[in-house]
């Protein structure tokens, strides 16, 4: 009899938040526990400054570079859409996907420096549809006061503020277009370990494989 596991493919998991709030540690805590436990798990950061459009997107972040608010946008996007195929193709192959960031921070940034909102969303439909997105929330006055916060553009407490707000219309939007449970916010304070508990309550067992075909973004 034929296992029905192994038609199963990867899931995708996506962490969203502002800056500082504690998403890249967890993401790397949880691929590595992913691999202790011999799950095939592998880490999408986004944006990835590895290309070529990830490295014009890092020198502008490092404000080396300036740029209209729009073209930058499209950039982030472009930098998503680069990765897409190798995304749903690892999910295919049973390779679960946790992504640092992803289109929701394109439009929650964005749309936070006055942006339409519509715009900020249209260039990333029918991007692959995560799974789940965790959304960590932390307030503001503690990620102000974790180390490195300031050292890039975006790292100041008008711009996060702006961008909290932003974050909330793209919880709703996703719940309605996607369900209530593609999306979950988690509470960010305590420890590294408190956090990791509440998040891996979240994900289940989620990472033991999904069924079904990867949804597509806003579709
Ligand atoms: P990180 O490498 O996670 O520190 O993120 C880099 C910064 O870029 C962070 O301030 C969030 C912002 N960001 C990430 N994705 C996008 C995007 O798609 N659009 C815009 N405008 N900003 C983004």
């Amino acid at each position: 009899m034929s296992d029905p596991s192994s038609s199963r493919r990867g899931a995708f998991i996506v962490f969203e938040g502002l800056d500082r709030c504690g998403k890249s540690t967890q993401v790397a805590r949880l691929v590595d526990r992913l691999e202790r436990e011999s799950q095939k798990a592998r880490l999408q950061k986004f944006p990835d400054r590895t290309t070529a459009i990830g490295k014009m997107i890092d020198a502008y972040l490092q404000s080396k570079a300036e740029m209209d608010d729009h073209a930058i946008h499209l950039l982030f996007s472009a930098n998503r859409w680069e990765c897409a195929a190798a995304i749903k193709r690892d999910l295919d192959r049973g390779i679960t996907v946790i992504a640092d960031r992803y289109a929701f921070s394109g439009i929650a940034f964005s749309a936070a420096k006055g942006l339409p909102f519509d715009f900020c969303l249209q260039p990333d439909r029918a991007l692959p549809l995560p799974d789940l997105t965790l959304y960590m929330s932390l307030p503001q006055e503690e990620a102000t006061q974790r180390s490195q916060f300031g050292e890039e553009r975006y790292e100041t407490v008008t711009m996060q503020q702006a961008t909290r707000k932003q974050f909330r219309l793209v919880a709703e939007e996703v719940k309605k277009i996607h369900g209530g449970k593609k999306w979950m916010e988690v509470d960010a304070r305590g420890t590294i370990e408190e956090v990791e508990e509440r998040l891996k309550g979240l994900i289940g067992d989620l990472t033991d494989g999904v069924n079904g075909r990867v949804g597509e973004l806003w579709v």
